[in-house]
């Protein structure tokens, strides 16, 4: 029988990766992110696959959030994956002349926008007496590195309200799973220098960073383990990446 995925920020790298991984693995998928234009044409390609329905909200936007889940038809209703992926990190400063927009929307959108989508999709969850919520984290929340400050606190919350709701739901046998990836090449260095592409560029210089797609099998890995097993807690590197400030780089 198939399960039910919403996925946040299915509108780019690993959430668009992820989408279509799943849609060919038995999962009927709600996908989630702002650009409404990258939703319509996902929804037209993968629903030769499998039942997909689209749902274009800010995370960061409490009501928002209530209001699109919440719009949802009964058959779509009963999500059995969430996928709290939604998130990037808003520039690239020393904390003393950060900017408070980029800090704002790092809170809002990578720690409240997950804890909105979870409080609205988490008590179908407990009624129901199964689930599984899958945050993806990073590498900068286990360890801080120069001028990360911000992104990489946004991380280690979410680490922490990860591990905080593996014991609060523990009784209702919901599974739990944080991954935590290193470099990948996507959007997310665009976004985080924005829109400097050069920049965005040279974060994988001399290296071979993952792809949104290694992360979207590891994901389609850990969702179809037996009943009885949850993978917990995943750190994903690079060959080339030792920790968050170490990273082997060729002819650089
Ligand atoms: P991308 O920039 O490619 O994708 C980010 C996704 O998040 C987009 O689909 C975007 O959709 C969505 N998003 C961003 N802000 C909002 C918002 N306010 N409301 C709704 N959706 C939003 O980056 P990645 O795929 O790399 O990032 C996905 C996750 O992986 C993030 O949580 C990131 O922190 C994490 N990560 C990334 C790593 C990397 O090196 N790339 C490493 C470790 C973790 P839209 O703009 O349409 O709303
Ligand atoms: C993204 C990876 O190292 O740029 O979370 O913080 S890193």
């Amino acid at each position: 029988m198939k399960k039910i995925a919403l996925i946040t920020g299915a509108t780019s790298g690993i959430g668009e990766a992820t989408a279509r991984v799943l849609s060919k693995n038995n999962f009927d998928l709600i996908l989630c992110g702002r650009r409404k234009d990258r939703l319509e044409n996902l929804l037209k390609e993968l629903s030769s696959n499998t039942k997909v329905t689209t749902l274009c909200f800010d995370v960061s936007r409490q009501e928002e959030v209530a209001d699109a889940i919440q719009s949802l038809p009964d058959s779509w209703k009963n999500i059995d994956v969430l996928v709290n992926n939604a998130g990037n990190a808003h520039g690239l400063s020393p904390i003393q002349t950060g900017d408070t927009h980029d800090w704002d929307k790092m809170i809002d959108i990578n720690v409240k926008g997950l804890l909105y989508v979870s409080k609205q999709i988490m008590n179908g969850m407990i009624d129901r007496k199964s689930g599984h919520i899958l945050n993806i984290g990073s590498i900068a929340g286990q360890e801080v590195y120069p001028n990360g400050n911000v992104y990489c606190a946004s991380k280690s919350a979410v680490d922490s309200i990860t591990r905080g709701m593996r014991f609060d739901l523990n009784p209702y046998g919901i599974k739990v799973t944080a991954i935590n990836p290193g470099l990948v090449e996507t959007e997310f260095s665009l976004v985080r220098f924005k829109g400097d592409a050069e920049r965005a560029k040279n974060t994988y210089k001399g290296m071979q960073p993952l792809t949104a797609q290694d992360i979207a099998e590891l994901i389609l890995f850990v969702l179809t383990r037996p009943a009885h097993v949850v993978v917990a807690d995943l750190l994903v590197l690079p060959v080339a990446q030792a920790s968050a400030t170490v990273v082997k780089r060729d002819n650089v």
